[in-house]
């Protein structure tokens, strides 16, 4: 029988710039924001389950193959127990972003506290608990591409000119909103 790691593995390319780990399919309503925000901005991306602790071979085949697949950054999320950023950076030398999930009854707590409080040596970079983490992450690894892709760049000044041309654009909170179209 095929091993469905090794089939998901051959779906590899070496074009995508961002790999995005989560723990479980339960946090894909979470972090389906990100992958939107990846592809709005145009950034070429992969998105997987990885599990540190139900798939913890999978997870070293990921983090370790990454490098040399080309990805340049990893943004993995996980509630709870979240021990997948921390495990990702240990095995690999690209910058690793974190979200944590609000999955549990602590709401996220208890996965900011897994992420965030990483033993000096190995970073993570630790972004919001939810929607507004896994929407920063891509935002912020984009701006880590910009660095080296000048495309990447102006998309993300384009997006953030939207943003607060939205804001501006609706001053008085009194004022509704006219009817979104069907
Ligand atoms: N999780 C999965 N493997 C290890 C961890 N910490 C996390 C997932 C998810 C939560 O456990 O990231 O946020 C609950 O997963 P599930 O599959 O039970 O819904």
């Amino acid at each position: 029988m095929t091993d469905p790691r090794k089939a998901l593995a051959q779906t590899f390319t070496a074009e995508p710039l961002v790999g995005v780990i989560m723990g479980s399919r339960s946090d894909w309503a979470t972090m389906q924001h990100c992958s939107e925000t990846l592809a709005e901005l145009g950034v070429p991306h992969e998105v997987r389950i990885v599990s540190a602790h139900r798939t913890p071979d999978w997870l070293m085949e990921y983090a370790g193959s990454a490098e040399s697949r080309g990805l340049q950054i990893v943004i993995a999320a996980a509630g709870g127990a979240a021990h997948l950023p921390g495990m990702a950076a240990s095995k690999t030398i690209l910058p690793v972003l974190g979200v944590p999930m609000d999955t549990t009854v602590m709401n996220g707590m208890d996965a900011l506290l897994s992420i965030v409080q990483m033993p000096g040596g190995i970073p993570v970079g630790t972004l919001a608990v939810g929607k507004p983490g896994a929407i920063n992450a891509a935002l912020l690894a984009t701006a880590m591409l910009g660095i080296a892709h000048p495309e990447l760049r102006e998309a993300l000044r384009k997006l953030r000119q939207k943003v607060t041309a939205k804001v501006l654009a609706d001053l008085d909170p009194r004022v509704p909103l006219p009817p979104t179209k069907a």
